[in-house]
C-alpha cells in the first residue's frame, strides 16, 4: 500500500478559526478527514501533518523521499503556507529527494497581493492547485492516484 504524504505549513493549524472569507470555515482537523476519505477511496495510507517550523518541513519532506526510494511513495500534497513564497530550503528538499509533489494553495494566491505570485516550489513541482478551498486536498489526490 502506498502513502501519501500530506504536509501543511506556518499557521494553517488555525485553519477555520479566523479569516473565514479567504479560506473557509472548515478546521484543518476537517481537511485531514476529507484527506483520510480520499486516501480510503485509493486504497492509499495518509500521513497528515503540520508545522510551522521550516526545518520540521524539511525533515519530513527528507521522510517522505525514503519511501519514494522505496517506491512506497505516491506522492506529497504540499500546502507549505507562506514558506511558498520564501523557502529557498523547501524547494531544495523536493529536488534533493525527488518526490512527486503538488503544490496546495486554499485560496486563489494569483487574486491576491502581488508576493503571493511568486513560489520556489513551483518549478519543482509536478502540480500546482490553487483557489478551490479546502476541496483542493482530496482533489488533489485524486490527481495522485491518476498519475
Ligand atoms: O491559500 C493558501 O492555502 C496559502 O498557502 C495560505 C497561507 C498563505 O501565506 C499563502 O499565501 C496561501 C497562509 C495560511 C494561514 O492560514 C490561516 C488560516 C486561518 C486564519 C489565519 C491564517
Amino acid at each position: 500500500m502506498k502513502t501519501v504524504f500530506v504536509l501543511n505549513g506556518p499557521n494553517l493549524n488555525l485553519l477555520g478559526t479566523r479569516e473565514p472569507a479567504v479560506y473557509g470555515a472548515q478546521t484543518l482537523a476537517d481537511v485531514e478527514q476529507l484527506c483520510a476519505a480520499a486516501c480510503a477511496r485509493h486504497g492509499f495510507r495518509l500521513e497528515f501533518r503540520q508545522s510551522n517550523h521550516e526545518g520540521v518541513l524539511v525533515d519530513w519532506i527528507h521522510e517522505a523521499g525514503r519511501l519514494h526510494a522505496a517506491g512506497e511513495l505516491a506522492g506529497l500534497v504540499f500546502n507549505a503556507g507562506a514558506y511558498t513564497h520564501t523557502s529557498v530550503a523547501l524547494a531544495d528538499a523536493v529536488k534533493g529527494t525527488g518526490v512527486t509533489l503538488i503544490e496546495l494553495h486554499i485560496s486563489n494566491v494569483h487574486a491576491r497581493e502581488a508576493f503571493r505570485h511568486h513560489s520556489y516550489l513551483a518549478p519543482v513541482a509536478r502540480a500546482v492547485m490553487c483557489g478551490l478551498g479546502v476541496q483542493g486536498y482530496p482533489l488533489a489526490i485524486d490527481a495522485l492516484a491518476g498519475l
